[in-house]
């Protein structure tokens, strides 16, 4: 085998990581009453602690930012409270633990929102897609088109949630800007048809997801304030005309921001990689910060990616599921557990603390 840095330590800004590897936010859906995260989520989180950087599952600023059934939030007193015990679980296991502030947009469903108000989106298209709300797979609903006046409302959700998230101890916070929810969803051409300063060209379709990256790096700081990005994933029913343009201008705009690092989801969400061209190694040249690649890795191509100067740190998902020593296997070249489909998304503790390490 090549030699691998991926096990060696690595300084995130100021941050310093045990290892190379991260662990990619993973939705779990098993929030508990006032999607306050559960208490099995700080057992959950302290057993993955020796990913060098733990990035929490999509959590909501609000909840006209909720999608799905059982996803915990960062906006209220209860949500800090139950994350303290989380983070600090983390930190006591020698681990760092950023979270992801996370708005849907369109994704939603009227039984999740504010007196089943309609879902909130750029423009008032539904997408293609399935949420899960009352115990089930749904359709999205049809979403109304945000005001002008109310984008400023959001960009305060997301600040005062990037503020909470340092309250409740996260050594930083990742603004979810992929996979097809709102700031994603104002990006790309196939969901915002907007007519004012946020749609038409790519500088407008970009400007919510810089103006709230700016808000959330200028509350709490760029050296904790990450983000993720989707360029070319159709994941949630979204779709882009000129990706590359779009992405490369957010890219060099982000820099400006001096944020500590650009998480990308390279290809299409959960598979395949080579869905759609696309030139990676143009964003990691803007940005000059650290650079985590996302979707499909295995131990080797993690290894050949980082060698090949392709990416700083490589992000895992769902081989955290079942594996919640990881590291270790992949280090020693153990097998890797397989997870359980029919308890990835809500249930109680098992499959979800209950899958051991190797002694
Ligand atoms: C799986 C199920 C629900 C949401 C994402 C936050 O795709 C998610 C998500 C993943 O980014």
């Amino acid at each position: 085998m090549t030699q691998t840095t991926l096990f060696e330590p690595y300084t995130l800004g100021e941050i310093p990581l045990a290892n190379h590897i991260v662990m990619a936010p993973l939705t779990r859906n098993r929030a508990v009453a006032g999607m306050v995260p559960s208490p099995d989520a700080a057992t959950y989180y302290a057993q993955r602690a020796t990913a060098g950087l733990i990035i929490a599952e999509a959590s909501q600023i609000s909840q006209q930012g909720q999608g799905y059934q059982d996803t915990p939030g960062i906006y209220s007193d209860a949500q800090i409270a139950g994350w303290q015990a989380v983070t600090s679980a983390v930190h006591a296991a020698g681990g760092k633990i950023f979270l992801q502030l996370w708005h849907v947009g369109r994704i939603s469903h009227v039984d999740l929102q504010k007196d089943g108000a309609a879902p909130v989106a750029p423009s008032a298209i539904r997408a293609e897609g399935k949420t899960f709300v009352n115990n089930t797979f749904a359709d999205v609903s049809e979403p109304r088109a945000l005001d002008l006046d109310e984008l400023p409302g959001i960009v305060a959700d997301f600040r005062k949630a990037a503020a909470n998230a340092i309250v409740a101890g996260f050594d930083g916070v990742e603004v979810h800007g992929a996979n097809g929810y709102l700031l994603d969803q104002f990006a790309k051409d196939g969901a915002n048809h907007r007519d004012d300063a946020y749609g038409g060209s790519i500088e407008n379709r970009a400007r919510l997801m810089l103006e709230v990256a700016a808000a959330v790096a200028e509350e709490i700081g760029a050296g904790r304030t990450g983000i993720r990005l989707s360029p070319v994933s159709p994941a949630n029913g979204i779709s882009c005309s000129d990706p590359q343009a779009q992405f490369d201008y957010i890219v060099r705009e982000l820099d400006k921001l001096n944020l500590v690092y650009l998480h990308v989801i390279e290809g299409a969400t959960g598979g395949p990689r080579d869905n759609a061209a696309f030139d990676y190694a143009a964003l990691r040249a803007a940005f000059r910060n650290t650079y985590i690649a996302n979707n499909g890795f295995d131990l080797a191509l993690a290894t050949q990616q980082i060698a090949a100067s392709k990416t700083d740190l490589v992000a895992f998902g769902r081989p955290f599921i079942a594996n919640p020593d990881l590291v270790a296997r992949l280090k020693t070249g153990a097998a890797l557990a397989e997870p359980d489909q029919s308890t990835m998304y809500g249930g109680g503790a098992k499959g979800y603390i209950d899958y051991p390490a190797l002694n």
